[in-house]
């Protein structure tokens, strides 16, 4: 076994490492590193400017909690969005939905996409799809072009550092709200609960001005840090709605109705956290 292990530091206080069989890709592409490596146990990894995205183990757990909770709880979507998302991994999550007719992959740098074609293969049958249009532009300006419009958005988005830090705003998540169409759900990638209270607590002070229903959920994915990171959902539909629904076709490896309902029992200490917003 390899003893080159990669690092990631995202927050000063906790580093976390893979064990590194092969470094498959490094590129530094208009916008940021990215880089594939092949680790052990966890298999492929995708890393953008030294934080892991997804690897190949554990991504299921990020990917099937960001699209079913918002994509159940409107039952029968026809237009999905995923700002960010160059991976491919929720795109091949909200394809599994029969009712849909277009699904708009809104990501800023195309080399993710063209990158993670070639080295993730399980995501990569997901862009054949006639219903998949992705548009290489910046998000802020695509949603306010679309008021009404999706039925389910998902903002699968990096860490808030850098060109990403807008995407965790009020305003961000105002122009989300406004490219819904009435009946529609929205879920956007929202930290940790340890390292970003100060975030989650302001972004859900902006939601609840925004919509009747929102809400905080939790997911464990072993290799972001902390084991797992939490999503903001956005609706005028209760999250409980998505749990009376049957099950797009296709397997879960993740997902199922009770860790839906469980995702939404927070500890008491985020609780205070959300109802001092
Ligand atoms: N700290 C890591 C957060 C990564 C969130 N984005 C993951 C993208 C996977 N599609």
């Amino acid at each position: 076994m390899s003893n080159v292990w990669f690092t990631e530091q995202l927050h000063p206080f906790l580093r976390t490492s893979l064990r590194v069989e092969r470094i498959l890709h490094e590129e530094r592409s208009a916008y940021q590193h990215i880089l594939v490596l092949d680790t052990a146990f966890f298999g492929r990894t995708l890393v953008l400017d030294g934080i892991i995205q997804l690897t190949e183990l554990d991504n299921a757990g990020y990917h099937e909690m960001m699209v079913h909770v918002p994509a159940l709880t409107v039952g029968a979507p026809r237009r999905a969005l995923i700002v960010g998302g160059g991976d491919g991994g929720a795109l091949a999550q909200m394809l599994r939905y029969p009712s849909l007719e277009e699904v708009v992959v809104c990501e800023l740098d195309a080399r993710v996409v063209e990158v993670c074609r070639t080295y993730f293969p399980t995501f990569a049958s997901a862009w054949e799809d006639p219903r998949v249009r992705l548009v290489t532009r910046d998000a802020f300006a695509y949603l306010e072009e679309r008021p009404g419009t999706f039925d389910v958005i998902c903002a699968d988005t990096t860490d808030p550092i850098g060109m990403a830090e807008r995407l965790f705003s009020e305003d961000f998540l105002r122009l989300v709200v406004q490219a819904l169409a009435p009946d529609g759900a929205a879920v956007t990638q929202c930290e940790q609960p340890y390292f970003d209270a100060a975030l989650i607590q302001s972004l859900f002070r902006a939601a609840q001005k925004l919509v009747q229903h929102p809400a905080y959920y939790y997911t464990f994915v072993p290799t972001y840090p902390g084991g797992g990171i939490g999503f903001l959902y956005l609706s005028n539909r209760p999250w409980t709605e998505g749990l009376k629904r049957p099950l797009p076709p296709g397997e879960n490896t993740y997902y199922n109705a009770e860790m839906h309902r469980a995702a939404f029992a927070l500890p008491a200490f985020v609780q205070r956290l959300l109802q001092g917003s």
